[in-house]
């Protein structure tokens, strides 16, 4: 996600950062570079016109060129108007569900943007993360097997899903939903509606008919980030005709520049509330200005990390790690651990690109075979080895060596480098050990070691 985009800011940036004074000379080639970056990010020309003349305002006062310390505050005042170019500080992602329950929610969009699937996504996001109890609905009745599309994804999550009346219209479809969530007492109705063509007066008639009919706390649209001035021409349309109060940008994970994702606050006033970033019903991110803002600008984005720790390692593995790691324990099965723990965590790249300053840095580990790839295989090789192996890698010799390098599909030399480096591991744990520190396996995962305006960032657990 945005990794080309990423890349420019940092070579403009260190060109910048640690300079005292800035000559204007300066300023208007690292603006001209910013300029030609947002540009080959396939953002809105009228919107890098836009941006550039805000930096450039806010820059250009004696204060900060002639300041001692003039790169560093271009450096912030880019950020800052990045994160209101992507909607500003507030939090975006939070639905407004504040009625009487049900709170509607409907979902529009052109044809395979991704609709059904993000109604899904949004159910189980309701109900994981803000215990809420969503029904999901589908109004399709212009595709085949539309509905019933949805009825399976609802049943592999373990979703209630309205059933299937054939024959029934849209509207009708709608009104029984309400009742149905009245008498369940779901708090929330997601509905998801046919895809249309923009051109579809008659499908755009039905979705403004369902919107009356129904009053929905939040009109979201989805919309495709590989679909470039298109989506934002779209989805200018809908908000003039429907009136939506959000946007869900799906297709994330796919190569989008991040044009769309830059842009589309601009083009419609609206914010994005939520990212796609796959085909499970899993993949799905609410959308934080903020950090992301500091994701591109490579300032990292630890916050997200520390949560997704949290999310994918329970306190008490964690806890059972560090006592282990405590006692000097530390084996090929601790080592397995992390490995799957990074893994479920997104994997090296993806947390990498969360962690301030480490552009460059990605790109050597990424040369030296420090990749996901290098992690399966690594994993691989240990869950080749006997337990006796695992506990005590002293007894892996020659023989054993090529027994669980073809066990696990990879070379000697594979094995050897695995050893070795856990062996390096194994020393430092000891030094610190010794030194009385904390070795703990996932040290982001600690409450007491976030600094303390990060822990008051974060949802309690
Ligand atoms: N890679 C990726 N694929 C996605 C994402 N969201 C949806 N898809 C895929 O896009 C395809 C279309 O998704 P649907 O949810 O059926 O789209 P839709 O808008 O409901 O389509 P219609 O009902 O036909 O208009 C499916 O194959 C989805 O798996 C996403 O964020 N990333
Ligand atoms: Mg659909």
């Amino acid at each position: 996600m945005f990794d080309a985009l990423s890349d420019q800011f940092n070579g403009i940036f260190d060109c910048i950062r640690g300079k005292g004074i800035i000559r204007d000379s300066d300023l208007a080639k690292t603006l001209g570079e910013i300029r030609h970056a947002l540009l080959e990010a396939d953002v809105a020309l009228p919107v890098v016109k836009d941006f550039i003349a805000g930096v450039k305002e806010a820059s250009s006062g004696e204060e900060i060129v002639r300041s001692v310390s003039a790169g560093q505050m271009i450096i912030k005042i880019v950020h800052d108007r990045l994160v209101a170019l992507l909607g500003g500080e507030d939090d975006a992602s939070t639905l407004q569900l504040g009625v009487s329950p049900p709170a509607v929610v409907m979902l529009v969009g052109l044809q395979g943007t991704g609709k059904t699937t993000t109604t899904a996504k949004l159910a189980v996001h309701l109900r994981d993360k803000l215990k809420k109890k969503a029904l999901l609905v589908s109004l399709d009745t212009t595709r085949p097997a539309a509905q019933e599309q949805l009825q399976v994804l609802a049943e592999q999550a373990g979703l209630p899903a309205l059933p299937i009346v054939s024959g029934q219209q849209p509207q009708d479809i709608a009104k029984r939903a309400l009742q149905a969530a009245q008498l369940a007492s779901h708090e929330v109705i997601l509905l998801d509606t046919a895809g249309r063509l923009q051109i579809d007066e008659m499908l755009m008639r039905e979705v403004v008919e369902i919107k009356r009919l129904t009053n929905p706390c939040e009109t979201l649209l989805v919309a495709d980030a590989l679909g470039g001035q298109d989506t934002l021409n779209v989805a200018q349309k809908f908000h003039e005709v429907l009136g939506i109060s959000g946007v869900v940008l799906s297709r994330m994970d796919g190569d989008s520049r991040g044009g769309v994702a830059l842009s589309l606050r601009a083009a419609t006033g609206r914010p994005i509330k939520f990212l796609g970033v796959g085909e499970t019903i899993n993949d799905l991110e609410p959308f934080h200005p903020d950090r992301l803002a500091r994701r591109i600008l490579g300032m990292g984005d630890v916050v997200s990390l520390v949560e997704r720790a949290r999310e994918q390692v329970s306190e008490e593995e964690a806890e059972n790690m560090a006592q282990h790691l405590q006692k000097g324990l530390f084996d090929l099965n601790d080592l397995a651990k992390q490995l799957q723990q990074v893994r479920k965590m997104g994997g090296i790249s993806s947390i990498m690109g969360m962690l301030p300053g480490i552009g460059k840095m990605q790109k050597q580990l990424a040369s030296a075979g420090m990749n996901d790839r290098m992690l399966g295989r690594q994993t691989a090789i240990i869950s080749s080895m006997t337990k006796q192996e695992r506990t005590k890698p002293a007894i892996i010799y020659a023989s054993r060596k090529k027994r669980i390098a073809a066990g696990s599909g990879s070379s000697v030399q594979e094995v050897n480098k695995l050893l070795k480096q856990f062996l390096s591991m194994q020393k430092i744990m000891k030094k610190m050990r010794s030194k009385g520190l904390n070795s703990g396996g996932m040290p982001a995962i600690d409450p007491s070691r976030i600094p303390e305006e990060l822990r008051n960032m974060l949802p309690p657990r």
